[in-house]
């Protein structure tokens, strides 16, 4: 072996000691539901990134910004990990300390996220376990690793000759090291993929669906339209889109969940799960709309929810005058702010416990949530919801209103092309576009298509399920050979048509029309 064979073993012993301890503390928070420290640094990493560039991240890379975010602080730990050990790969006591030095720090600085890591889905304890969990093998790990170079000679001018055989590497002693760490990572890491998602879905299986008092009207034949690469109405729970600022989804006992209702009212309430339930429960299908979502973009979903209307609670409560806003906060901690008005004025605004006949995805806010047709997700349809305040606009700030989001936002009247897809090419003859459009609140009264820049002709209508759910257009037009650009755009219930004034999602939604391009072959 040469001296730089040794120093290469001590880069990657340092590297596998660093993902041994980082799986372990994985396996850890999974025990014990508390954060692992990757995510407790990922949290506050997304609490300070600048909104733009949070709305690239959401923008280019969906949800999957999440994983890249993980992965990205992994890789950096296991650099100064092998960095650490290739250090001490140089052989000698001291360059042995500042190995494991280098793991305790890092160790350390996950331990210090943890503490500040804002959930109330753990307890203190159970919290820091992780973290300490994490840096305990991080140093164990290092020290054992590096101590296969501890006695290697230091030599000032080595000669070729002791260049090539540095004395004193025991390399049978790191081959065992790093193979056991290397495997006890990865048990530990594989252990997660099949613990804790039992352990989570027999605590989402404790919650029965209740059957609602007022169950949804059936949804008319024909809501469907019969083209091939359409969304289906109803959004399969697995498919529905996720927007949220968290990296491990909250997985809530439904068993010792509350809700506080306070406030502005005459009588503050604490409800269990069962307390909740237990009220008149309705069954309604809404669209939900990201405020995030481009034009043409895929952050919305319909799904058929069963909640308690909001405003039964509010009324029990007694709301006092004054109050124009309430702000809801999830167990994580993170507050969004609605108007009072949209949850009292008459519309189905719901603190939802059902999703498409499931008990709420722990995705999508498991066990309870708020749904508000017609305002974005972001002011109105706060998952994992424990705290429910009757407040005034000017007494606080919502999360994202902090970030530089409007505080009040109504979703605006929007419409897709869904096929023929972008780039497609098609067989010139008889063809059929299709998409949807939504305007919750307001519904869609008219669609119009427009291919290249001829004149605006009306799509045919699906069934409308409702005011506060997408609906479904098809259009039929004879496709002639060439390159075609197909627009968009919708009408809602009250004659206004869709703006056309392109606007980017900040600060409360984006604008324009969606148009498709594509090829006609002959
Ligand atoms: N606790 C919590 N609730 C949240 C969010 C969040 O980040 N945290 N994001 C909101 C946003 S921006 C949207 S668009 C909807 C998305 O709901 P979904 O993920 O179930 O589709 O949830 C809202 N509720
Ligand atoms: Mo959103």
């Amino acid at each position: 072996m040469t001296t730089r064979s040794v120093r290469l073993a001590g880069l990657l012993g340092g590297a596998v000691a660093a993902g041994a301890a980082l799986a372990i503390g994985y396996l850890v928070a999974a025990i014990t539901g508390g954060p692992w420290p990757v995510d407790a640094v990922g949290a506050r990493v997304i609490n300070i990134t600048p909104g733009p560039v949070k709305d690239w991240a959401v923008r280019e890379l969906g949800t999957s910004d999440k994983t890249i975010l993980r992965i990205s602080i992994c890789v950096v730990l296991l650099v100064i990990g092998g960095i650490a050990g290739w250090k001490a790969g140089q052989g000698g006591r001291g360059r042995q300390r500042i190995a494991v030095g280098i793991a305790a720090g890092l160790g350390l600085v996950g331990f210090a996220f943890s503490v500040f890591y804002r959930s109330a889905a753990s307890g203190f304890a159970d919290r820091l376990l992780p973290a300490v969990g994490t840096l305990l093998i991080a140093v164990l790990a290092m020290y054992l690793v590096t101590r296969a170079f501890e006695s290697k000679k230091l030599l000032e001018s080595p000669t070729p000759r002791e260049k090539e055989q540095p004395e004193g590497f025991d390399r049978r002693r790191f081959l065992v090291t790093v193979s056991a760490l290397a495997v006890a990572g990865a048990a530990g890491w594989s252990a997660t993929k099949v613990l804790p998602v039992r352990a989570g879905a027999a605590l989402r299986d404790k919650f029965r669906v209740p059957v609602p008092a007022d169950r949804a009207p059936a949804v008319p034949a024909g809501v469907q339209v019969d083209v091939p690469g359409i969304s289906n109405f109803v959004t399969p729970n697995p498919k529905f889109y996720r927007v949220d600022t968290l990296l491990e989804v909250p997985r809530i006992d439904p068993d010792k969940w509350e809700l506080r209702i306070h406030g502005m009212v005459d009588k503050e309430l604490r409800l269990s799960l069962a307390d909740l339930v237990d009220r008149r429960l309705i069954e309604r299908d809404i669209t939900l709309t990201c405020v995030s979502n481009e034009v043409g973009g895929p952050y919305v979903g319909n799904a058929r929810w069963i909640g308690v209307p909001i405003a039964d609670l509010l009324a029990e409560a007694g709301v006092r005058g004054g109050a124009d806003a309430v702000k809801s906060t999830s167990v994580d901690g993170l507050t969004i702010g609605t108007p009072l008005a949209a949850l009292t004025d008459g519309r189905d605004a719901i603190l939802a416990v059902a999703m498409n006949g499931e008990p709420l995805p722990f995705e999508h806010g498991f066990p309870v949530r708020m749904v508000v047709p017609g305002l974005y997700g972001y002011v109105s349809a706060t998952k994992w919801l424990v705290d429910f305040e009757v407040t005034r606009f000017q007494d606080f700030s919502a999360y994202w209103t902090d970030r530089g989001w409007a505080a009040e936002a109504p979703i605006k009247t929007a419409s897709r092309v869904e096929v023929p897809k972008g780039f497609a090419t098609l067989k010139a003859g008889p063809a059929v576009a299709a998409g949807v459009a939504w305007a919750q609140r307001r519904g869609v009264k008219k669609v119009e298509v427009r291919v290249d820049e001829g004149e605006w002709q009306p799509a045919k209508l699906a069934a409308e399920a409702n005011i506060d759910t997408w609906r479904q257009w098809t259009f039929q037009w004879n496709a002639t050979p060439g390159m075609h650009r197909l627009t968009v755009r919708a009408t809602d219930g009250e004659g206004q048509l869709q703006t056309s004034d392109l606007a980017a999602p900040r600060p409360n939604g984006s604008s324009g029309l969606h148009d498709v391009v594509f090829t006609v072959d002959a």
